[in-house]
Protein backbone atom coordinates (compact mmCIF):
# COMPACT_ATOMS: atom_id res chain seq x y z
CA UNK A 1 0.00 0.00 0.00
CA UNK A 2 1.23 3.55 -0.91
CA UNK A 3 0.09 6.95 0.06
CA UNK A 4 0.47 10.01 -2.32
CA UNK A 5 -0.63 13.35 -3.53
CA UNK A 6 -3.03 14.95 -5.72
CA UNK A 7 -3.29 18.33 -6.49
CA UNK A 8 -6.68 19.04 -8.36
CA UNK A 9 -5.57 22.85 -9.08
CA UNK A 10 -7.45 25.64 -9.61
CA UNK A 11 -8.58 25.55 -13.45
CA UNK A 12 -10.04 22.32 -12.66
CA UNK A 13 -11.49 23.86 -9.19
CA UNK A 14 -12.61 26.78 -11.46
CA UNK A 15 -14.32 24.75 -13.85
CA UNK A 16 -16.11 22.35 -11.39
CA UNK A 17 -14.21 19.36 -12.11
CA UNK A 18 -13.76 17.83 -8.67
CA UNK A 19 -15.94 15.31 -8.36
CA UNK A 20 -15.08 14.40 -12.10
CA UNK A 21 -11.31 14.06 -11.05
CA UNK A 22 -11.92 11.87 -7.97
CA UNK A 23 -13.57 9.95 -9.50
CA UNK A 24 -10.98 8.85 -12.46
CA UNK A 25 -9.07 7.74 -8.82
CA UNK A 26 -11.74 5.77 -7.31
CA UNK A 27 -12.55 3.75 -10.55
CA UNK A 28 -8.64 2.77 -10.73
CA UNK A 29 -9.29 1.29 -6.82
CA UNK A 30 -7.55 4.20 -5.00
CA UNK A 31 -9.16 5.81 -1.68
CA UNK A 32 -9.74 9.04 -0.55
CA UNK A 33 -8.14 9.47 2.65
CA UNK A 34 -8.31 12.86 3.23
CA UNK A 35 -8.81 15.77 1.40
CA UNK A 36 -9.45 19.53 1.46
CA UNK A 37 -9.64 22.83 -0.38
CA UNK A 38 -7.89 25.89 0.56
CA UNK A 39 -6.36 28.71 -1.20
CA UNK A 40 -2.70 28.04 -1.27
CA UNK A 41 -0.01 30.32 -0.29
CA UNK A 42 3.13 31.27 -1.32
CA UNK A 43 5.29 29.66 1.18
CA UNK A 44 3.64 26.65 0.63
CA UNK A 45 4.31 26.45 -2.95
CA UNK A 46 7.75 27.38 -2.50
CA UNK A 47 8.17 24.63 -0.85
CA UNK A 48 6.04 22.19 -3.05
CA UNK A 49 7.85 23.47 -6.02
CA UNK A 50 11.38 23.40 -4.30
CA UNK A 51 12.84 21.85 -7.52
CA UNK A 52 11.01 24.15 -9.96
CA UNK A 53 11.39 27.37 -7.98
CA UNK A 54 14.46 28.33 -10.35
CA UNK A 55 13.10 27.71 -13.43
CA UNK A 56 11.74 30.68 -15.97
CA UNK A 57 7.78 29.16 -15.93
CA UNK A 58 7.90 29.07 -11.75
CA UNK A 59 6.52 33.00 -11.02
CA UNK A 60 3.58 32.37 -13.55
CA UNK A 61 3.01 28.93 -12.35
CA UNK A 62 3.33 30.10 -8.83
CA UNK A 63 0.24 32.86 -9.59
CA UNK A 64 -1.45 30.35 -11.21
CA UNK A 65 -1.88 27.94 -8.42
CA UNK A 66 -2.29 31.03 -6.17
CA UNK A 67 -5.16 31.81 -8.48
CA UNK A 68 -7.72 30.39 -6.91
CA UNK A 69 -8.33 27.25 -4.23
CA UNK A 70 -6.79 24.13 -4.34
CA UNK A 71 -8.22 20.84 -3.37
CA UNK A 72 -5.02 18.62 -1.64
CA UNK A 73 -6.19 14.97 -1.46
CA UNK A 74 -4.48 11.99 -0.19
CA UNK A 75 -4.76 8.89 -1.88
CA UNK A 76 -4.18 5.43 -0.41
CA UNK A 77 -3.83 2.06 -2.69
CA UNK A 78 -1.49 -0.44 -4.26
CA UNK A 79 0.83 1.31 -6.35
CA UNK A 80 -0.67 4.55 -5.83
CA UNK A 81 1.95 6.47 -7.08
CA UNK A 82 2.57 5.59 -10.12
CA UNK A 83 -1.35 5.01 -10.56
CA UNK A 84 -1.43 8.39 -10.05
CA UNK A 85 1.07 9.28 -12.66
CA UNK A 86 -0.73 7.16 -15.51
CA UNK A 87 -4.06 8.51 -14.75
CA UNK A 88 -3.16 12.41 -14.65
CA UNK A 89 -1.79 11.66 -17.95
CA UNK A 90 1.62 13.45 -19.59
CA UNK A 91 2.97 16.84 -18.25
CA UNK A 92 1.79 18.76 -21.78
CA UNK A 93 -1.72 17.54 -22.18
CA UNK A 94 -1.78 17.43 -26.25
CA UNK A 95 1.16 14.69 -24.99
CA UNK A 96 -1.12 13.06 -23.32
CA UNK A 97 -2.48 9.76 -23.42
CA UNK A 98 -6.55 9.67 -24.21
CA UNK A 99 -8.75 9.03 -21.51
CA UNK A 100 -6.29 10.38 -19.12
CA UNK A 101 -7.04 13.58 -16.70
CA UNK A 102 -5.15 16.22 -18.91
CA UNK A 103 -6.14 15.19 -21.87
CA UNK A 104 -9.76 15.00 -21.38
CA UNK A 105 -9.55 18.55 -19.34
CA UNK A 106 -6.03 19.90 -19.54
CA UNK A 107 -5.64 23.43 -21.26
CA UNK A 108 -1.51 23.37 -21.43
CA UNK A 109 1.25 22.83 -20.06
CA UNK A 110 0.82 24.82 -16.98
CA UNK A 111 -3.05 24.47 -16.61
CA UNK A 112 -2.53 20.69 -16.41
CA UNK A 113 -5.59 20.45 -14.00
CA UNK A 114 -3.78 18.10 -11.13
CA UNK A 115 -0.69 17.16 -9.63
CA UNK A 116 0.63 13.80 -8.65
CA UNK A 117 3.64 13.07 -6.33
CA UNK A 118 6.82 11.42 -8.19
CA UNK A 119 8.03 8.99 -6.01
CA UNK A 120 7.69 7.54 -2.78
CA UNK A 121 9.91 10.11 -1.18
CA UNK A 122 7.80 12.79 -2.64
CA UNK A 123 4.91 11.74 -1.78
CA UNK A 124 5.90 11.51 2.05
CA UNK A 125 7.96 14.98 1.96
CA UNK A 126 4.27 16.32 0.19
CA UNK A 127 2.06 15.01 2.24
CA UNK A 128 3.69 16.37 5.43
CA UNK A 129 3.38 19.83 3.45
CA UNK A 130 0.15 19.63 2.78
CA UNK A 131 -1.43 17.62 5.66
P1 LIG B 1 4.42 17.09 -13.47
O1 LIG B 1 3.34 17.92 -12.81
O2 LIG B 1 3.87 16.28 -14.62
O3 LIG B 1 5.21 16.26 -12.49
P2 LIG B 1 6.69 18.91 -13.58
O4 LIG B 1 7.75 18.90 -14.64
O5 LIG B 1 7.07 18.40 -12.23
O6 LIG B 1 5.43 18.12 -14.16
O7 LIG B 1 6.17 20.41 -13.48
C1 LIG B 1 5.35 20.82 -12.41
C2 LIG B 1 4.26 21.69 -12.96
O8 LIG B 1 4.82 22.89 -13.49
C3 LIG B 1 3.48 21.09 -14.15
O9 LIG B 1 2.43 20.21 -13.76
C4 LIG B 1 2.94 22.33 -14.83
O10 LIG B 1 1.79 22.86 -14.17
C5 LIG B 1 4.11 23.30 -14.65
N1 LIG B 1 5.03 23.27 -15.79
C6 LIG B 1 5.94 22.32 -16.11
N2 LIG B 1 6.64 22.62 -17.20
C7 LIG B 1 6.19 23.84 -17.60
C8 LIG B 1 6.52 24.72 -18.70
O11 LIG B 1 7.41 24.43 -19.52
N3 LIG B 1 5.81 25.88 -18.78
C9 LIG B 1 4.85 26.22 -17.88
N4 LIG B 1 4.50 25.44 -16.84
C10 LIG B 1 5.15 24.25 -16.70
MG1 LIG C 1 6.45 16.94 -10.96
Amino acid sequence: MENTLVLIKPDAVEQNLIGRILMKYEEQGLVVEDLHKRQVDRALLDQHYRDHVNRDFYPELAEFMSSGPVVAVRLKGINAIEKVRKINGATNPKESAPGSIRYMFGSDIQMNCVHGSESKMEAERELTLWF
